[in-house]
């Protein structure tokens, strides 16, 4: 098996004294790479040699720098094939999805390259002649990021990208479950031309390397995408950094009695199953119009029973694993609250450990209510609960009637309930006649509520979290004009 340390100032280190610990495939539970366990020094380090590329680097006009994130994009282009091959090894995603997590990557440096050419400020008139006002953008400095498992590719590049192409330097700390797939992504960005150091990464715990990012004196911002819980924790020690917060979602679908209900069971069964429930835009609630719930509760047992969960890498395959153990443990602990609250468990409910890996039969209750816990929690596992309403209006309470906002989706015929959806469900994203998955990079990503902090990734908006205004006003008049009070003198 393959070690890896640390990597830092453009090499891979190992400091002294250090443990290690092992990323598992979850399809066979073998090890697929040993990791360093960093230390907070090894985060202070990270974050002086950060500090000392990130000036080098911003002073590069950023459409150079933008040439550099359009390269990162070829070379993982040309490598799609064996890092998707890596996602769905290291994070048991089938195949399609692995591939799809690094076309995700590649197109927001693709994206993002293009923004070195924009990274637009605005300009507005004085109130006073022969004043220029605008504002323009600066880099934040040293930024820490923190990611997880669930999209090693797409997510550390959803905010690699934006930051670099702002003139910021640094520290990413990738989850411990898919650690090789983020050090491939740096190894990619390094070798097409981002300089040494402006790119390090320290992997270890959360406790120990991700805690001391959060708090350091030296960082601007965090950008982190992961559990409520951990989000909580980054708004109450980052200090006044700047945050952004990605957390969780308890995403519902609503199916209208004049949908097409055919289409809507294949969204439900790629957004409830997909990745194995394992997205945060999953969809884990499906909310049906009484008509219809019946038929189509019929319907989607049948197709969720159906599914074959096995080796990701291999064509046939409609699920993979979950990410490890503990998942199937919450997943499960899941399904037991929900019988206990008497949801019926129309089909799955239990995992597989005779397959070897960390599977769990995808899992269906019905009769749910919407104040029960499977309803209203997170659970990031391949359960679904489906929830029967009388019309439009009940669906959307229903659908608002939880702490998240992330995803939404409204599978429907009328435009009348389409409108009504997209205006009042509660939440960053509305898909119609779509599923809740299925974000596209040049469009903001993001949630309302208790998702996170209002911040957005991706798309033209994913460059406020990387960086600075900066108001400029530049007078060339040749006297004193003074704003507000020379103002009787301008008649
Ligand atoms: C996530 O689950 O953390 O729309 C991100 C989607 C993906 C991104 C999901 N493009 O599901």
């Amino acid at each position: 098996m393959k070690k890896y340390g640390l990597w830092i100032a453009g090499r891979e280190v190992y400091p002294k004294g250090r443990k290690t610990f092992v990323s598992l495939n979850p399809t066979n539970k073998r090890a697929v790479a040993s990791f360093c366990s960093g230390s907070e020094t090894d985060v202070n380090t990270a974050v002086a040699v950060a500090h000392q590329a990130q000036k080098k680097w911003a002073a590069l006009p950023a459409p150079q720098r933008g040439e550099v994130l359009l390269e990162v994009a070829r070379l993982l282009r040309r490598r799609k094939q064996q890092l998707g091959r890596l996602v769905s090894t290291e994070m048991g995603k089938i195949l399609s999805e692995g591939l799809g997590d690094v076309q995700e990557a590649i197109d927001i440096f693709e994206y993002m390259a293009g923004e070195g050419r924009r990274l637009f400020g605005h300009t507005t008139p004085s109130e006073l002649r022969s004043k220029f006002c605008c504002t323009m953008r600066r880099p934040l400095g040293v930024v820490g990021l923190i990611t997880p498992w669930n999209f090693p590719m797409a997510i550390p590049a959803w905010k690699l990208a934006p930051a670099l192409v702002c003139g910021n330097a640094v520290v990413l700390k990738p989850a411990s479950d898919t650690p090789l797939c983020a050090y491939e992504l740096v190894k990619t960005c390094e070798e097409a031309g981002i300089p040494p150091g402006v790119i390090n990464m320290v992997t270890g715990s959360g406790d120990e390397v991700g805690a001391h990012i959060i708090r350091h004196e030296k960082l601007a911002g965090i950008s982190f995408t992961g559990s409520r819980v951990v989000g909580e924790f980054v708004a109450a020690n980052a200090g006044l950094k700047r945050v952004g917060l990605e957390l969780g979602g308890k995403n519902a679908i609503i199916i209208m009695d004049d949908a097409d209900l055919d289409l809507a069971l294949e969204g439900v069964l790629f957004g409830a199953f997909g990745t194995a429930g394992q997205r945060c835009t999953a969809a884990s609630r499906v909310i049906v119009s009484k008509e219809v719930k019946d038929e189509f509760e019929e319907m989607l047992v049948k197709r969720a029973e159906r599914l074959r969960l096995g080796d990701p890498l291999k064509e046939s395959t409609d699920i993979g694993p979950l990410i490890n153990e503990n998942a199937v443990k919450k997943t499960h602990r899941y399904t037991e609250i929900g019988k206990k609250e008497h949801a019926k468990l129309v089909t799955g409910g239990y995992a597989l450990p005779e397959k070897g890996g960390f599977f769990y039969k995808p899992t269906v209750f019905t009769n749910v209510k919407p104040h029960m816990r499977i309803a209203q929690e997170e659970i990031f596992g391949p359960s679904v609960s489906l929830m029967k309403v009388n019309d439009v209006r009940e669906a959307i309470r229903v659908c608002n009637g939880i702490e998240y906002g992330l995803s939404s989706a409204i599978y429907t015929n009328d435009i009348q309930k389409a409108f009504t959806a997209i205006e009042h469900i509660e939440a960053g994203i509305t898909y119609v006649n779509a599923s809740t998955i299925g974000a596209e990079v040049h469009l903001p990503f993001g949630g309302i509520k208790k998702t996170g902090n209002g911040t957005r990734e991706a798309g033209i908006l994913g460059v406020e979290e990387f960086s600075e205004v900066k108001t400029v006003y530049i007078d060339y008049s040749g006297k004193l004009q003074k704003a507000q009070i020379d103002v009787d003198k301008r008649k």
